[in-house]
């Protein structure tokens, strides 16, 4: 019986606040269901075939009761939706001075590379009492971390991953333990380099570019008009998509890199334009 439970030990800091709504909602449901079934079961009984039920009908009917029974449930369906959105908010926003840990998924196994260059498969290794912010990725299908829920083929049931926990000093251990390995940032600026990214992006290039130094974080004026914000999701659709936004003044001859990177290598590229991104742009 001790193997037996229906819910898993509460190991990260949000399961409570999940659990909570979790229960709350099954009350809800559980407090319908009854006030909803009990009176059909009452009424089939009450009104069966050759019952002496009164069965005129008579005309009725209550503004009160009509009125409550709606407003009612829109108060309550605010309430949730307001309760699950700031507990939403609160588990999804990325803490600040994370650990940054990349996660690529695929049939059937997950990669995970460390900042520091540390590579491992199915497992994820973190230092105790630290806050960790996984970045995540598929290169096939949908797969979900880290225990997979989404039924993702054949050999979907053996996707099952674990987290290692370790004090500080042993992480730090571990991170340098097996071969040497480049930081997520090296590698993003050799590909930089390799992919010929600089070949346009660089103050002497012999095409009219954006630098990208400064970049992150900050508003892009578009082409169209707009104003965007360079977060993750800008500099990735500005590697795979480079037609769908253009930065105002410069052409549209930025090829797409769609198919030509993995998703790997994008992220890395990512590390790396978010760390150049950071650095104030070089004087020409
Ligand atoms: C042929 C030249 C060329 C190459 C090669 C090129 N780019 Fe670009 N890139 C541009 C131009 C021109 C723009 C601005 C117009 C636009 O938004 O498409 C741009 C825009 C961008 C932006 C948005 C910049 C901003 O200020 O909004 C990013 C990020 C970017 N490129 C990254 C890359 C990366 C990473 C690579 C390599 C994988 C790359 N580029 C390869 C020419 C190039
Ligand atoms: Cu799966």
């Amino acid at each position: 019986m001790d193997q037996f439970r229906i819910f898993p030990p509460q190991a990260s800091t949000t399961s409570h606040e999940v659990d909570t709504l979790f229960f709350a909602l099954t009350a809800i449901s559980v407090f319908f269901a009854v006030v909803i079934f009990l009176p059909i079961i009452f009424f089939s009984v009450k009104y069966r075939r050759g019952s002496s039920a009164d069965r005129s009908n008579p005309k009725s009917g209550s503004l009160l009761i009509e009125s409550g029974w709606t407003i009612g449930p829109i108060f309550l369906s605010l309430v949730l939706f307001a309760w699950n959105a700031l507990a939403y908010f609160r588990i999804e926003r990325r803490p600040a001075n994370a650990i940054e840990v990349q996660v690529v998924g695929k049939q059937w196994m997950w990669k995970l590379q460390h900042a520091e260059g540390k590579r491992e498969i199915n497992e994820l290794h973190v230092p105790v009492n630290s806050t960790v912010a996984t970045t995540m990725t598929s290169q096939d299908v949908i797969h979900s971390f880290i225990f997979c829920a989404q039924y993702c083929g054949t050999q979907h049931s053996r996707m099952i991953g674990r987290v290692v926990v370790m004090e500080p000093a042993a992480y730090e251990r571990w991170l340098k333990s097996g071969e040497p390995s480049e930081s997520v940032v090296r590698t993003g600026d050799r590909l930089f380099h390799d992919r010929g990214c600089s070949g346009c992006h660089a103050p002497n290039s012999q095409f009219h570019a954006p630098l990208l130094q400064g970049l992150y974080r900050n508003p892009v004026p578009l082409a169209d008009g707009t104003m965007v914000t360079a977060n993750d999701q800008y500099l990735r659709d500005s590697i795979l998509q480079p037609a769908k936004q253009i930065t105002a003044g410069y052409a549209n001859i930025m090829p797409s890199f769609a198919g030509h990177l993995s998703e790997e290598e994008i992220m890395q590229l990512i590390a790396y334009l978010k760390y150049i991104g950071n650095q104030p742009p070089p004087s020409q």
